[in-house]
């Protein structure tokens, strides 16, 4: 497969924070051999979060995940790397922890068993045109 070196905006959830995760992620990040070209520390605004998340809008879990993605400090990086997009996803794991694969950081740290699919440790961007809009809003 040829090279492809893209960009992603990853974040560590407040719930990645809170847990004393943020290592975890960072370390799994860089033994793939990705490449942290920015990061840093801050409690996201409604408003952030509102343009974050648009594509959600409208739908049950949207409000209540505003909220909790306001709820603390998040950590947010630009990552870099070949193929990062859809490797960073899988290094993350499926969206629901009770699915996610051992091995991966939502298989082996998630705890938000059944319905409510919140508090997953992580972000990444789905695609290209997601990681430049949203490493627009997280880092201009
Ligand atoms: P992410 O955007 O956080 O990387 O996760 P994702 O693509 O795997 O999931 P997505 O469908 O984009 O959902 C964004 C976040 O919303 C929360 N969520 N809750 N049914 C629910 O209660 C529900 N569904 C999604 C999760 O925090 C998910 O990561
Ligand atoms: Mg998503």
């Amino acid at each position: 497969m040829t090279t492809h070196v893209e960009e992603t905006l990853v974040l560590v959830k407040p719930d990645g924070v809170e847990r004393n995760l943020t290592g975890v992620v960072l370390a799994r990040i860089e033994a793939k051999g990705y490449v942290i070209a920015d990061l840093k520390m801050l409690v996201p605004t409604r408003t952030m979060l509102e343009k974050h998340y648009e594509e959600h809008q409208g739908k049950p879990f949207f409000e209540p995940l505003v909220e909790f993605m306001s709820s603390g400090p998040v950590v947010a990086v630009r990552l870099q790397g070949n193929r990062v997009i859809e490797g960073f996803r899988s290094l993350a794991g499926s969206t629901e922890p009770t699915l996610a694969a051992p091995g991966t950081i939502r298989g082996d740290f998630g705890r938000d068993w059944g319905t409510s699919v919140q508090k997953n440790l992580v972000h990444g961007s789905d695609s290209t045109l997601s990681a430049e809009r949203e490493l627009e809003i997280w880092f201009g």
